[in-house]
C-alpha cells in the first residue's frame, strides 16, 4: 500500500492496551482518510445512544494519504468523536506536527476508548505506545502543558493537549496544539477530558510511503512555488483570515451583538489592517509556505495569534472594538482549551439575556473585564451562568427559557461561526446542513452568493451549497490537508488528484473524487440520524428564529431578514437533489449507489427509510 501508512492504532486507556490494525484497502479508497476514516470508524465501533461522556465513546486522530508529504499545507489532522454538544458527529481540523508525527510514526489514524483511572499522557513513538502518568500535568493550561512536554520530547515532537476547559467537561473545549493551533469544536477536547487523557505526543521516525517519491519530489516543489507567485500571495501573509473582518462589514455579513446585527461600528478597529499594526509575527502548520497565523501581542503582553473567526467572535459579536483586548480574550481561549466561536455566542447570548433581565448577573456589551472573568468561570465551571454556559448555548436557553431560543445562535446545538446570514439564505443553507452543526468549513458560500446576488432561493444556490460540500466537506477533510491554498490563492483543484496519483499510484480524478466526498457527506448524516431516531426532522436543517424573525435595523440592509417558507421550499430542493426524504434522511436507494447498502441496512432498524 503507497500513500497510506496502512496502518491504524487502537488505544484502550482503560485497559492500557493497544492493538494496530491492518488498514483495509477497500476502506482507503471509498473514505481517503481524515473524516471518511473517523466517519466509518465511529459509524462502525459506536453503540447508538452511547454518552459522549461515556468510555466507551471513541476519539478518532485521523490523518488522510496526502497527509505529511512535501506538498502545500499538508500538516492536517482531523480529531472526531461522538459530540458532547450536539450528540451527534463532531470532528474538527487542526494544523500541527503531530499530524505529520503520527503518520512518520505510521499510523493513518489512532483510535482511542476507555478512560485511564487518573490523569495520562499517550506517547505513540514508531512502534511503542505507552501511557504515562501525568498527574503533575493535570490542572496546566495546554500553553504550560506543551512547554512541559516539550522540555522532554522537543519542539518538533507532535503535541496534542488539552487545558483546564477540557479537563472540566466544558461541551466546546477543544483541543490545542502549537500554542495557536486549535480545533475540534464540538468538544472534541471534553472527550479527550472525560477520558483523562491530558495530552497525545507522537514521534515518528519513517519516510512515508510513495508511490512514486519522483513525481511526488517534482509535484511538490512545483505547487510550492505556484502558491508563492500566486498574485495575493503577499496580501495573504500580512493579513491571513483577517481580511475577512473588513470584508464582512462592507458586506453587512459580520455577527454584532449576538448576530442581530451585521456591521459593527468599531470594525475598522478590528479588522485586518489594524492587525498589521500589532502584529509581531507569522505561524502556521506544518508543510505550508502561506502561513497565515498572526501572531500579535494583546492587552496583557502576551502573544495571541489571531484569525477571522477568533476576532468576530470576540470581538463585534460582544461588542468588544478594541483588537488588544480582544487578542487577550483569544489569548485565555487557547489556554483554557475553548473553542473561541461557541465561547463568543456563549458570551453574546448571556450579555444579551442580562440587557433582557433573564440573569441576574451583569454582563455587559462590550465589557472587556466581565467578559474574561467569565470565561474563567466557564472554564472551570464555576457559579452558576459559568457553569451554564459551559453546556453551550442551546442547553443555557433550554434553561432559562423565556423565548431565549430564539436567539440562542446555533444549529443542532453547534453555535454558528462569524457570518450573520439576515441577507444571505445560501450561507443559512450552508449553516443548517453542515455535517457537525453551524459550521463555515463545509461550504463557505457566502463570498460567491455576494456576489451572484444575496435576494434569491434558488436551485444554483443549492447545486453551489452541494458543490462545496463535497469538494470541502468530503474531500478536503478527507484526503486531510489544508483547504486554504485553493480558497485563498488560488491553488488549482487539479492539484490534488496528482498529488493523490504520485502518493498512492491511484487515477482519481475529480468525478470519483466527488463520489466519495458524498459518501463519506451521507456517512455523517446516517449517524446523526440513527442517534435522534425518530426525532430526527427537517426542524435540525433550520437556523435560529432572530434571522427569520427581527431584521437587521441599521446599515444598508436595515429591515432585511429571512424567509422561512422561502427557506424551508429551499431546504426541501437540497433534500430533492441530495437524493434524502422530506425529513432530511438518506433514501435507501442513494445510500446503496454510493456504496453504503449495509449502512442503509442498519439504519432502517432506527428509522423508515424511503426508497
Ligand atoms: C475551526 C475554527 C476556526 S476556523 C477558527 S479561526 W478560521 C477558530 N480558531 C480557534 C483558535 O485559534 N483557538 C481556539 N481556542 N478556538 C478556535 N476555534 C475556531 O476553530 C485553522 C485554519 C483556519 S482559521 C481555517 S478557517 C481553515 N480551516 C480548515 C478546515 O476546517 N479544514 C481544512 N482541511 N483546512 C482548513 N484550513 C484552515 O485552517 P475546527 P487550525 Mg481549526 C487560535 O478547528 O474545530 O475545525 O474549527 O485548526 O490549525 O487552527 O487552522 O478563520
Ligand atoms: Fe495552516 Fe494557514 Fe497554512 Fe492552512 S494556510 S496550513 S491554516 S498556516
Amino acid at each position: 500500500m503507497f500513500g497510506w501508512t496502512g496502518k491504524l492504532l487502537h488505544i484502550n486507556l482503560g485497559k492500557g492496551k493497544a492493538v494496530a490494525d491492518k488498514l483495509d484497502a477497500a476502506m482507503a479508497k471509498d473514505f481517503l482518510g481524515g473524516r471518511g476514516f473517523a466517519a466509518r470508524i465511529l459509524w462502525d465501533e459506536l453503540k447508538q445512544g452511547v454518552d459522549p461522556f461515556s468510555p466507551d465513546n471513541k476519539l478518532v486522530f485521523a490523518a488522510g494519504p496526502l497527509t505529511g508529504f512535501a506538498l502545500p499545507s499538508s500538516g492536517k489532522l482531523v480529531v472526531a468523536a461522538k459530540s458532547p454538544l450536539t450528540w451527534g458527529y463532531g470532528d474538527g481540523n487542526i494544523g500541527t506536527f503531530a499530524a505529520v508525527q503520527m503518520r512518520k510514526a505510521g499510523y493513518d489514524t489512532v483510535v482511542v476508548e476507555g478512560k485511564a483511572e487518573g490523569p495520562v499522557i499517550l506517547l505513540v513513538r514508531d512502534e511503542s505506545a505507552e501511557l504515562l502518568d501525568a498527574r503533575d500535568l493535570w490542572g496546566l493550561n495546554s500553553f504550560e502543558t506543551e512547554k512541559k512536554l516539550a522540555d522532554v520530547y522537543g519542539h518538533t515532537a507532535g503535541m496534542l493537549c488539552i487545558g483546564q476547559g477540557g479537563e472540566n467537561l466544558v461541551k466546546f473545549a477543544n483541543i490545542v496544539s502549537q500554542q495557536g493551533r486549535a480545533g475540534g469544536r464540538p468538544g472534541m477536547g471534553a472527550v479527550m477530558g472525560s477520558k483523562n487523557l491530558k495530552a497525545v505526543v507522537f514521534i515518528g521516525t519513517n519516510e512515508l510511503p510513495s508511490a512514486y517519491p519522483k513525481e511526488m519530489k517534482d509535484l511538490g516543489g512545483e505547487a510550492y512555488r505556484e502558491v508563492l507567485l500566486k498574485p495575493n500571495y503577499a496580501f495573504w501573509k500580512r493579513q491571513g483570515t483577517m481580511s475577512t473582518i473588513e470584508w464582512s462589514q462592507e458586506n453587512s455579513v459580520l455577527p454584532s451583538f449576538n448576530y442581530s446585527e451585521g456591521i459593527f461600528s468599531e470594525a475598522d478597529a478590528i479588522g485586518g489592517f489594524a492587525t498589521e499594526k500589532i502584529k509581531v509575527s507569522n505561524r502556521g502548520c506544518p508543510q505550508c509556505n502561506m502561513t497565515c497565523g498572526n501572531v500579535v501581542k494583546d492587552s496583557d503582553r502576551k502573544e495571541s495569534e489571531l484569525d477571522y473567526e477568533n476576532v468576530g467572535m470576540l470581538g463585534s459579536n460582544i461588542g468588544v472594538g478594541r483588537l488588544t483586548q480582544v487578542a487577550a480574550l483569544n489569548r485565555v481561549a487557547d489556554e483554557y482549551g475553548l473553542d473561541t466561536i461557541s465561547l463568543g455566542s456563549v458570551l453574546g447570548f448571556a450579555m444579551e439575556a442580562s440587557e433582557k433581565g433573564l440573569i441576574k448577573e451583569k454582563v455587559p456589551w462590550g465589557g472587556f473585564k466581565t467578559s474574561k472573568a467569565l470565561i474563567k468561570d466557564i472554564a472551570f465551571r464555576q457559579g452558576y451562568l459559568g457553569n451554564l454556559l459551559a453546556d453551550g448555548v442551546y442547553s443555557a436557553s433550554q434553561e432559562i427559557g423565556k423565548g431565549s431560543d430564539k436567539w440562542a445562535m446555533h444549529v443542532k446545538g453547534l453555535e454558528i461561526s462569524a457570518y450573520d446570514c439576515h441577507t444571505t439564505p445560501a450561507m443559512a443553507l450552508a449553516y443548517g446542513t453542515c455535517s457537525i452543526g453551524a459550521h463555515h468549513k463545509d461550504a463557505w458560500v457566502i463570498a460567491w452568493e455576494v456576489k451572484v446576488g444575496r435576494e434569491g432561493y434558488t436551485a444554483e444556490k443549492v447545486d453551489k451549497v452541494i458543490e462545496l460540500q463535497r469538494i470541502r466537506a468530503g474531500v478536503f477533510e478527507s484526503l486531510t490537508v489544508c483547504r486554504l491554498p485553493w480558497i485563498e490563492v488560488g491553488l488549482d483543484l487539479e492539484w490534488y488528484p496528482k498529488f493523490l496519483h504520485a502518493a498512492t499510484g491511484m487515477e482519481m480524478p475529480w468525478q470519483v473524487l466527488n463520489v466519495v466526498g458524498d459518501r463519506v457527506f451521507n456517512m455523517i448524516r446516517a449517524f446523526w440520524v440513527r442517534e435522534y431516531g425518530g426525532k430526527w426532522s427537517s426542524e435540525m436543517d433550520v437556523p435560529p428564529s432572530r434571522w427569520f424573525d427581527e431584521p437587521l435595523t441599521e446599515g444598508p440592509f436595515k429591515g432585511a431578514k429571512l424567509d422561512r417558507i422561502k427557506y424551508d421550499a429551499m431546504l426541501q430542493m437540497y433534500y430533492q437533489k441530495r437524493g434524502w426524504d422530506d425529513r432530511g434522511i438518506p433514501r435507501e436507494s442513494t445510500l446503496a449507489g454510493l456504496g453504503l447498502a449495509k449502512v442503509a441496512g442498519e439504519l432502517s432498524r432506527h428509522v423508515n427509510l424511503a426508497q
